[in-house]
């Protein structure tokens, strides 16, 4: 009842579970997550449009810098528009894999078995293209301050992530680089920066992934 005499405030909705409720909570969606891939083999099978904008629901349910929700996501099912951006980032990949990345960087994804080719861009059903605000805009064209732009989009993209997994959907965070095609691509204005194109569907029904490992929880974490 702290804040109840104060203006602007309502009742916390709050949820609290008996201990051993609480653990098995943790532990499922631990294990649920940890099921989590990144998946770069794709169905064309169609996902229902209802449940990418729950999953939006949900990503934008993530804290952000003084509450400005700095995000936008731009959500492609256009076979027209999924070839342009396949062909965008084929081009800028190829570059990536031929000079730009260098012998260190093509170590580190070798075990991931990448390359330049893109496939999946058309195959998927949807790329949600997530952009980050600079800056707000008033209707009269005044700029609004935006506070820790990149933690508040990173946090909305995993939730994001997240909630895609749990309807037993599969992503891939896909970062062509230099992403500046997206916004040309999207007409997107210029307060947006693009953050992250989000590959999302079912996954193909042979999809196999690299036989990679997480880090051990003590590899990860400090308890002081
Ligand atoms: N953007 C390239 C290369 C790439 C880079 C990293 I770091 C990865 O974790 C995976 C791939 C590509 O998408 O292939």
């Amino acid at each position: 009842m702290h804040h109840a005499m104060e203006t602007g405030f309502v009742p916390l909705d709050t949820r609290e579970y008996p201990p051993d409720q609480m653990a098995a909570r943790a532990a499922e969606f631990a294990a649920e997550m940890a099921r989590r891939r990144s998946v770069r083999h794709f169905s064309d099978r169609p996902v229902p449009r209802p449940v990418i904008e729950d999953c939006l629901r949900a990503a934008a349910s993530a804290p952000s810098g003084a509450n400005m929700q700095p995000w936008r996501f731009v959500v492609v099912s256009d076979p027209a528009v999924k070839r342009q951006i396949r062909e965008a980032a084929e081009a800028e990949e190829r570059a990536f894999y031929e000079r730009r990345a260098g012998e260190e960087w093509l170590d580190a994804l070798a075990p991931l078995g990448t390359d330049w080719q893109k496939p999946f861009l058309e195959t998927a059903p949807y790329l949600i293209a997530i952009f980050a605000q600079s800056y707000g805009l008033e209707p009269d064209g005044r700029k609004i301050k935006h506070y820790y732009v990149q933690e508040s989009v990173g946090i909305a993209t995993g939730l994001l992530i997240a909630a895609l997994h749990h309807t037993g959907l599969a992503t891939l965070t896909h970062t062509p680089s230099p992403m500046a095609f997206l916004s040309e691509i999207l007409a997107r204005p210029a307060n947006e920066r693009p953050f992250l194109l989000l590959v999302v569907g079912y996954p193909a029904p042979d999809a196999h992934v690299p036989d990679i490992r997480r880090k051990e929880l003590s590899d990860i974490s400090t308890f002081v």
